[in-house]
């Protein structure tokens, strides 16, 4: 028997934070096309159950178009379980707005504790919520004699916490779970929960920003011989990335080169932030606009921080007569600003001193 447990696919999720508005739209289909790539995997590999432990999608309005494309992909596969859990970003829109039409194999986990018994083995789940958090460890009731898997969504701690989107893991020891499917984490996380289960984050699909950095995808988990196995197994279309780069002593032309060198072992179609880190001295000219323009050509979209400081030796400036030197006294003596503030004029004047476009 194996079963799909997957979470947080944020369906929907707007994506203009980081990405410009053509390849948000682009990111916001992809999200989708992942999740029907996933149900074909279901379908090749034998996948009879697929576990959603919340966060499927992202607002609590789900547009017309994306409900009706999960409801088809669930319809249309009617030999797989789908077991669906909402978390804290994605309500129940989707659910209330099936009214009746909810499909057989779309098995739905409420406010309530709810188990369903496949003989050998058992999949239960309960939508954490203000009126139940505390209490539904009590009616955590699992046969030590089956294999038992309980789908959750939140952060789990050693204690309580007086929050429904927290699990206390401490709780859930000894209550005959040999895996707890959980999502609300998007990064990939297997742990041991007592001598018997583990607890696991899938991590979600795709990487959305560059806060959910490294490889995502879902938890493949095996049923046999009465024993559960699980691993985890990469599936995002796109990887994202983020890499420091230190500048200090370097010249623009070399930056350049080993910054290329650096990124040239990843997948020309992921997406990655390159943060300049390290300092410089005023000499160095920083092209960021060309950089960003020739690592575009080569990935699907890069993004350049420029972290690195300004490093001006006041000595070379002490006795110098020009303007320029003036102004970087000027600046540098001004105790209201913070080394930030002097590190940005500094620059801005010196281009606009060059004739630059500041
Ligand atoms: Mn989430």
């Amino acid at each position: 028997m194996k079963i799909i447990h997957c979470a947080d696919l944020h369906l929907d999720s707007k994506l203009n934070a980081n990405l410009p508005v053509d390849k948000a739209k682009e990111r916001r289909q992809e999200l989708l096309l992942t999740f029907s790539r996933l149900v074909d995997y279901a379908v090749k590999e034998g996948v009879e159950k697929i576990i959603i432990s919340g966060d499927m999608f992202d607002t609590k309005k789900v547009l017309t178009t994306t409900k009706n494309a999960v409801l088809r992909l669930i319809k249309e596969n009617s030999n797989i379980d789908f077991f669906y859990l909402s978390g804290n970003h994605d309500e129940d829109n989707f659910i209330s707005s099936l009214e009746d039409e909810i499909p057989l194999n779309l098995k739905v986990f409420t406010e309530e504790f709810k188990t369903f018994d496949f003989g050998d083995f058992t999949i239960s789940g309960i939508k954490l919520t203000n009126d139940n958090y505390i209490t539904f460890y009590n009616n955590v009731k699992l046969d030590q004699n089956k294999i038992n898997i309980l789908s959750l969504h939140g952060q789990v701690s050693k204690y309580t916490v007086d929050n429904p989107d927290v699990i206390n893991i401490t709780e859930l020891k000894n209550k005959n779970i040999d895996y707890l499917a959980l999502g609300h984490i998007h990064s990939y996380q297997k742990e041991k929960l007592d001598d018997r289960g583990v607890y696991c984050y899938s991590g979600c699909l795709e990487g959305r920003g560059f806060d959910e950095c490294g490889i995502k995808g879902f938890s493949l988990i095996e049923i046999e011989d009465g024993k559960l196995n699980s691993t985890f197994i990469p599936f995002a279309k796109r990887t994202i990335y983020e890499i420091e780069h230190d500048i200090t002593g370097k010249t623009w032309g070399q930056i350049i080169k080993d910054i290329k060198t650096e990124l040239s072992l990843i997948k020309d179609t992921s997406l990655i932030k390159v943060v300049l880190t390290g300092e410089h001295d005023l000499d160095l000219e920083m092209d960021l606009f060309y950089l960003t323009s020739i690592l575009n050509n080569d990935f699907y979209f890069v993004k350049i921080k420029d972290e690195s400081k300004l490093k001006i030796n006041l000595n070379d400036f002490a006795l110098d007569p020009s303007l320029k030197g003036e102004f970087i006294r000027t600046v540098m003596s001004d105790i209201s600003l913070s080394e930030q503030e002097k590190n940005d004029i500094i620059m801005c004047g010196i281009n606009a001193l060059n004739g630059e476009k500041l």
